[in-house]
């Protein structure tokens, strides 16, 4: 967006007319009175929490995750200066590792064949594929959790495979994560008669022990659940019976808003309504319980707005960047590691649900021309989006991006977000500390469409001015695009207090020294 919008004109021009507005409030602007607490109560927000998730088909083009792929690399270190890079989905179901080119394809399981899920169309992984993400890696300053398959694979190939990744991507790999969405086994790939989390955890613990053989320094993740989150407890249970167990880090799950792009529930109200991270928070209650149990972390390693691909309208656009930043800072305020959204080409991630994309059918039915329904990103929630050659940060990026401010610093348990609503609004707020400087940041994010927050902040006496503000913006919820900007007149703490004004569908990201 090239002209300054009325919004963004509002949310600079506003800092000075804020006190104005107040007194001449109109119905479509909401008051409140938040109080910055100042104790460091919450987890810390990791510098590496914001992440991507890929197919693992996507290694099939070994000149995509490339360090010569410049125009990728800038958009990785776009988006975050440091991030995980998650490879699994679907698709790695039926991958097979080939350590030479001479190698022999291997002969594969029978598996069922769902709709929905990937057609068994096997495919190789190459040592110049690991080789060249491994150059990725180190020219984005990112690091990756590396998914092997479970679903086809032998414990043989695994353990091969992942020692040559160890040693390929050196410190840049975070762990491996073997299997994708297991609790969905049952449906094509396991006898739905005998599959269960303990079942699961049996075969996990002989791939999990083939790989430790021969890279003794593994870690893993586990169990990448789709949605039934029981599994985390079931299997932090079960953890204390096992005999030397190899080492994790991380308990982990996938998270979709709705799906698929057909469902008229997939829309931008339902996607923005507060229940939808009141059902979040519940999810993560379960998860962190059982990640504490066993001392490890939670990480959202795969998800995005809209399962089998996303929705045009919904997932493409601003509304889905509002959507994304509350999810993230909801995520790392229970004390998550980090949130990997779903994407990349339209392909591989195709393939991964049964070879289309029920979004470019639903615009098909709309009568949308295939020019129009070219300027759609393949798939329809992908953060990072390739058009001619030129990789773009989509909308729902710019809204991780956003959250990703607060990495590094200590989240300020509190009970902004509740207090907003109360006022009337569909807004969230939360807020963070910088162990070094000792500075406190705010985000607060209006997701009504209709009503702007006339927003007083009181940061408590001895506070001494705005260091940086930021907004995040575009013209509507339904915007195909999303703009975060510095505010040119940040304007001014006096006694601790800040005025300001966050228009509807916008971000406020505020620091003060
Ligand atoms: C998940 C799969 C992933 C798909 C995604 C989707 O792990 O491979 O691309 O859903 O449905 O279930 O969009």
């Amino acid at each position: 967006m090239t002209t300054i919008s009325r919004r963004c004109f509002l949310a600079t021009a506003a800092l000075s007319a804020t006190a104005m507005r107040l007194h001449a409030q109109s119905p479509k602007e909401i008051s409140a009175t938040l109080s910055i607490p100042s104790e460091t109560t919450g987890p810390q927000m990791p510098t590496n929490f914001v992440g991507l998730s890929y197919e693992v088909q996507q290694l099939t083009d070994p000149d995509f995750f490339s360090a010569h792929n410049t125009g990728l690399v800038r958009a990785f270190k776009a988006l975050s200066p440091r991030g995980v890079l998650r490879l699994g989905g679907n698709t790695s179901e039926f991958a097979w590792w080939k350590p030479t080119t001479g190698s022999q394809e291997p002969e594969h399981p029978h598996t069922r064949e769902v709709e929905g899920e990937p057609k068994a169309q096997y495919y190789a992984v190459t040592p110049e594929a690991v080789h060249n993400l491994a150059g990725f890696l180190k020219a984005t300053g990112w690091s990756c959790l590396y998914g092997i398959g479970m679903g086809t694979n032998t414990p043989e190939r695994a353990a091969q495979e992942a020692e040559f990744a160890a040693r390929t991507l050196g410190a840049n790999l975070e762990y491996f994560q073997l299997g994708n969405e297991v609790d969905l086994f049952d449906r094509h790939l396991r006898d739905p008669k005998s599959w269960s989390a303990k079942s699961y955890l049996t075969e996990w613990l002989v791939l999990a022990r083939a790989i430790q053989k021969r890279v003794p320094t593994a870690r893993f993740g586990l169990p990448d659940v789709a949605s039934d989150v029981s599994w985390l407890p079931q299997i932090a249970d079960l953890w204390g019976a096992i005999e030397n167990p190899p080492r994790i880090t991380t308990l982990t799950h996938h998270y979709y808003f709705n799906g698929p792009a057909t469902n008229p529930a997939v829309n931008i109200p339902s996607l923005l309504a507060p229940v939808t991270m009141v059902k979040v928070q519940k999810t993560a209650d379960l998860a962190r319980a059982a990640a504490t149990k066993i001392g490890v972390r939670v990480r959202m390693t795969e998800g995005n707005t809209c399962y089998r691909g996303g929705k045009p309208g919904v997932s493409d656009v601003f509304a889905a960047a509002l959507w994304a930043a509350d999810y993230a800072l909801l995520l790392a305020s229970n004390n998550y590691s980090g949130v990997n959204l779903h994407g990349g080409s339209g392909g591989p991630v195709a393939n991964s649900v049964g070879g289309s994309l029920p979004g470019d059918g639903l615009l098909k039915e709309q009568g949308a021309t295939p020019e129009e329904i070219a300027t759609h990103p393949h798939p329809f929630y992908t953060p990072i989006a390739a058009f001619d050659d030129e990789y773009r940060m989509q909308p729902v990026a710019y809204g991780l991006k956003f959250a990703g401010l607060f990495s590094g610093a200590t989240l300020l348990q509190s009970d902004l977000a509740a207090k907003l609503q109360a006022a009337g609004l569909n807004a969230t707020a939360y807020a963070a500390k910088r162990a070094t400087t000792g500075q406190i940041s705010v985000i607060i994010l209006n997701k009504d469409a209709e009503k702007d927050l006339a927003l007083r902040l009181d940061f408590g006496a001895g506070k001494i001015g705005a260091v940086r503000t930021e907004t995040l913006y575009a013209q509507a919820l339904e915007s195909r695009d999303a703009q975060i900007g510095s505010s040119p007149r940040p304007g001014r703490l006096i006694d601790g207090k800040f005025t300001v004004l966050v228009p509807r569908a916008s971000g406020l990201y505020l620091t003060v020294g």
